[in-house]
């Protein structure tokens, strides 16, 4: 996102206009109250404009050849989704039916011609103060969100995280027919490896085996959480349990490549892991409790079966 408070620069004004003396009066006004100018001589080049440089407001002319601003208005709504365009017109058609239609497709303000500059001036001023606090806010909502959504020990994706992707794909299982498979891994004997190295050791090694495992998936829709203490689940979409017991495999490989010392694991000196994998294809309202349940009872049985395996 450009934010001018982060570029520490001015803020950047589009001009879009097919009368060029339009711009140059606007463009001498913009650069009197120490703002950055682009141009564009109508909507088709305001649209490419607008997706180089990112301005931070558009002063847009309703008639123009090729594509009218209400045209532009929108197709800049829909090109680039998701915020507020902070888009001021400036026009003579200055008929009830012009300026609803400019805040229907998404205008913020309008401004007739001639222009009044000590107006235009001050509706600048606020709608660029607006969207600085707009984006301001998002950033906010941006990093309230990586908090309550991420692990603070391993960056990973945390329970809850893990718990509204998990019900997200199993809506989508709902829609479509596709297989949705669960990793659980539990690491052996940690207690003993707390005991024996200490808390932050522990914590040190719970953070490798993150990585480690966060390098098992490739594809971007595998969410990797930290479920619990010394638990982690994988969850994989579109991947059946034949899969998902190859993500296992090198699940179980990358955690042996770290080579953790593990003098007190009762098999091996080094760290392992057990893990259980479940895979479902069919949406049922308790899909999710089912397929945690299914992935941990495996999880309990490569336990029973001695640890370091894999149970599907
Ligand atoms: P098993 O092979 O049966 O899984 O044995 P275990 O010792 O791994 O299982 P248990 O569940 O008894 O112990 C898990 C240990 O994980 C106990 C707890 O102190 C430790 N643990 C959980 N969360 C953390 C953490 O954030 N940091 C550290 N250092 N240890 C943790
Ligand atoms: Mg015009
Ligand atoms: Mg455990
Ligand atoms: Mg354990």
């Amino acid at each position: 996102m450009n934010t001018s408070a982060q570029k520490k620069v001015p803020p950047l004004v589009l001009i879009v206009d097919d009368d060029k003396s339009m711009r140059i009066l606007l463009r001498q006004a913009m650069k009197k109250e120490g703002y950055q100018v682009a141009e564009a001589k109508d909507g088709e080049e305001c649209l490419t404009v607008y997706d180089r440089l990112q301005p931070d407001i558009v002063l847009l002319d309703a008639m123009m050849p090729v594509m009218d601003g209400f045209t532009c208005c929108t197709q800049l709504q829909t090109l680039f989704a998701g915020e507020p365009k902070p888009v001021l017109m400036i026009t003579g058609l200055d008929d009830q039916a012009s300026v609803d239609r400019a805040f229907e497709v998404g205008a913020i303000d309008y401004v007739t011609k001639p222009i009044h500059w000590a107006v235009l001036r001050q509706r600048v001023r606020r709608l660029l103060q607006q969207f600085q606090l707009y984006k301001q806010l998002e950033e906010a909502n941006q990093a309230l969100q990586r908090l309550a959504t991420s692990d603070s020990l391993t960056q990973l994706a945390n329970r809850r995280r893990f718990d509204e992707y998990l019900n997200q794909e199993l809506q989508r299982l709902a829609r479509e027919a596709a297989p949705l498979s669960l990793v659980l891994c539990d690491v052996d004997f940690f207690k003993s490896y707390n005991d024996t190295y200490g808390h932050q050791a522990g914590d040190d090694c719970l953070q490798q085996v993150a990585q480690a495992i966060a390098r098992s998936v490739r594809r971007p829709t595998d969410l990797v959480a930290r479920y619990g203490g010394e638990e982690f689940a994988v969850l994989l979409p579109n991947t059946n349990a034949e899969g998902a017991v190859r993500v296992a495999e090198k699940i179980c490989s990358e955690v042996k490549a770290l080579k953790i010392a593990h003098t007190k694991s009762q098999l091996s000196t080094c760290l392992t892991l057990s893990v259980g994998v479940a895979s479902t294809v069919f949406y049922h309202e308790s899909s999710s409790a089912m397929l945690i349940s299914a992935a941990d009872k495996a999880l309990y049985q490569a336990k029973a079966k001695g640890r370091d395996r894999i149970v599907v």
